[in-house]
């Protein structure tokens, strides 16, 4: 808690385009926060080298979510908005914290184990202590909550675990956080295998909408999605592909699952199809147009990154500071 505000800290990769999934489990979520927490929002630029990245479009993905950040409705003036990178004090704490998390901790972690299959030529250490870097940039912030997709639950609660280890041997250094996971939007999963998470690095291009594709482009990649040989709208064990088209359709519309069983009640899958289409592609029409306006003046989006920067190292530095004291480091 800073000044007696809560604080609300979330992250995202600039590993790919963005998709639905990041955005109905994540970016949708944080402007809600904007009000009545403090909020930080950073662009995770050094978590998403953990995996090779071609430079010139990892820098152009980081302007990119900076705009898609305001284009989703963040105020740089009500949150701040950053990249990582320009905050030394998240790779500072993360040494820090390695050394308090545990081998066998980081071992048990699923998007290691799920990272290290998909790229067994590259199982770098950083990919193994990421989760010591995720408890840096939450912890930096003496964060209350950490809005998230399901998939990084596992992260947070190991965060929450370091922080009271840390705590324990130097009392009162960090706020313990809190996950925030919204019931519906979770986890979004792949339109061509829905047992998958839909994921901004899958190779297939058709099992993910990204946030920024057309609408025809959108509708073509509803209307492919794998669904079963039934042909009743409903929610149920074995269907999830429909089910994963009702948590979509549901998010985009705020309808409840009964109200959209009711309403496709009779009608096919096709025709459903094509509705869950038309309510993303509609839903996501101002962000894009918004994105394509702040997108083109980058001048502005570098100073916004600077005073974000500033904001963030402010704050970051007050904890490290704490931290370096409670260890015993010399102060100079
Ligand atoms: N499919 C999803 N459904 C709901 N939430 C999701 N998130 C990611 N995918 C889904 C949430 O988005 C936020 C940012 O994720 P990230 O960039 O840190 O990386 P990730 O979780 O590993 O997401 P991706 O898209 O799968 O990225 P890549 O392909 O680079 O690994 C998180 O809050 C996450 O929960």
């Amino acid at each position: 808690m800073l000044n007696d505000q809560k604080v609300s800290f979330s992250g995202i990769q600039p590993s790919g385009n963005l998709t639905i999934g990041n955005y109905l489990g994540a970016l949708k979520n944080f402007a809600e926060y904007t009000e009545s927490y403090k909020c930080f929002y950073c662009i995770v630029d050094e978590h998403a080298i953990t995996v090779r990245q071609v430079p010139a479009d990892l820098r152009r993905r980081s302007y990119e979510m900076m705009a898609l950040y305001m284009a989703c409705g963040l105020d740089p003036e009500k949150a701040t908005l950053y990249v990582q990178s320009h905050v030394p004090a998240h790779a500072e704490l993360a040494w820090i914290l390695n050394c308090f998390t545990g081998f066998g901790e980081l071992s048990r972690m699923t998007q290691f184990k799920d990272k290290s299959q998909k790229h067994a030529d590259n199982i770098n250490a950083g990919l193994f202590t990421y989760p010591a870097l995720m408890a840096a940039d939450i912890l930096l912030y003496q964060t209350d909550i950490v809005p998230v997709g399901i998939d990084q639950k596992q992260h947070v609660e190991l965060t929450r675990d370091i922080a009271t280890r840390f705590n324990q041997l130097y009392p009162g250094t960090f706020t313990i956080p809190e996950p925030i996971i919204k019931k519906t939007g979770m986890k979004i999963m792949s339109l061509a295998d829905p047992t998958k998470k839909m994921s901004k690095s899958d190779e297939n291009p058709n099992a993910v909408v990204y946030i920024l594709d057309d609408k025809d482009t959108v509708i073509r990649k509803f209307k492919r999605a794998v669904t079963d040989s039934e042909t009743c709208v409903r929610m149920g064990e074995g269907k999830d592909g429909i089910n994963n088209l009702i948590s979509i359709y549901s998010c985009f519309t705020g309808k409840t699952a009964e109200e959209i069983e009711r309403e496709f009640d009779g009608r096919g899958y096709g025709e459903f199809k094509l509705a869950v289409g038309e309510a993303c592609a509609d839903s996501l029409d101002p962000v894009r147009e918004e994105f394509a306006r702040i997108l083109a003046d980058k001048a502005y989006l570098e100073a916004m990154m600077k005073k974000g920067a500033d904001e963030a190292a402010y704050y970051a530095r007050k904890t490290i500071t704490k931290v370096r004291r409670k260890l015993g480091f010399v102060q100079i």
